[in-house]
């Protein structure tokens, strides 16, 4: 099958279902390369900032002020992701690297993603609650901007059944943001899977799809880097806080 014919299976599914899982988009060896500058630059303090429960780090936010991570952004295997689904001008806007380990097997509840990350407050009809995460602003923008974003999850180690894998309600992208009760809705409605991912590969997936993910039963690595993509500038006076394209 020709890449052009792939992925428009990959735009259709990512449509209808608002996740897809791509099994083969970086080798073994590009892998282990990415891991271990990530490790030489997180001893340089340069891979984010490292959130961490008692001493262990299970996640690295703003991960965009890794050079390796934005020469990941940049590079052939995932523009070829992104651009086919959100146009040849798309640019990664935010960057976090999750990981469950036995020392910090966490767990998260069913959610939306419903923040970015932008450079200062500005006030904007549409835009709000404001919030910091590691000592960036973040805010709420309308559904609209949401619905014009991707995020691609991309799995440093395998992810199976047991490794606390994210789980998704397929088609739950489509009718905006969800309140509590309308959560315990849907999740009784709809079709729960379990996002599974050899070394290597891909989840890419709308931020309004709903997901959660459990703690590992075979607590091991799950490193995965999560970029969240757009194209579109944001109203006058607020900016993505990173924008990494082509140059
Ligand atoms: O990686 C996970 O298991 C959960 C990540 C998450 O909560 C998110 O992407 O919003």
């Amino acid at each position: 099958m020709s890449s052009a014919a792939y992925m428009s299976g990959i735009e259709e599914q990512l449509l209808r279902d608002g996740y897809a899982l791509v099994p083969d988009v970086l080798t073994d060896e590009g892998c282990a390369a990415l891991l271990a500058a990530l490790v030489q630059e997180q001893r340089q303090g340069e891979a984010g900032s490292e959130m961490k429960r008692r001493d262990a780090v299970y996640a690295l936010r703003n991960l965009l002020d890794s050079a390796a991570v934005r020469e990941l952004a940049q590079s052939a295997a995932i523009r070829a992701l992104v651009e086919p689904i959100l146009g040849p001008g798309c640019f990664a806007v935010r960057g976090i690297l999750f990981d469950k380990t036995p020392d910090a097997n966490w767990k998260v509840i069913w959610h939306q993603d419903l923040s970015i990350a932008v450079t200062e407050k500005r006030e904007h009809p549409g835009f709000g609650p404001w919030s910091e995460k590691a000592g960036v602003v973040h805010v709420q923008p309308p559904v609209a901007v949401l619905e014009r974003m991707l995020t691609v999850r991309l799995h440093l180690d395998a992810c199976g059944a047991n490794n606390g894998p994210l789980r998704v309600l397929a088609g739950s992208h489509v009718a905006g943001r969800f309140d509590a009760t309308q959560i315990q809705q849907r999740r009784v409605e709809g079709t729960e899977v379990a996002c599974l991912s050899p070394r290597g590969g891909a989840l890419l997936m709308r931020p309004l799809i709903l997901h959660a993910s459990s703690q590992a039963t075979e607590p091991a690595h799950r490193r995965v880097i999560h970029l969240e993509w757009a194209v579109e500038e944001l109203p006058t006076g607020l900016q993505w806080q990173n924008r990494v394209g082509v140059e």
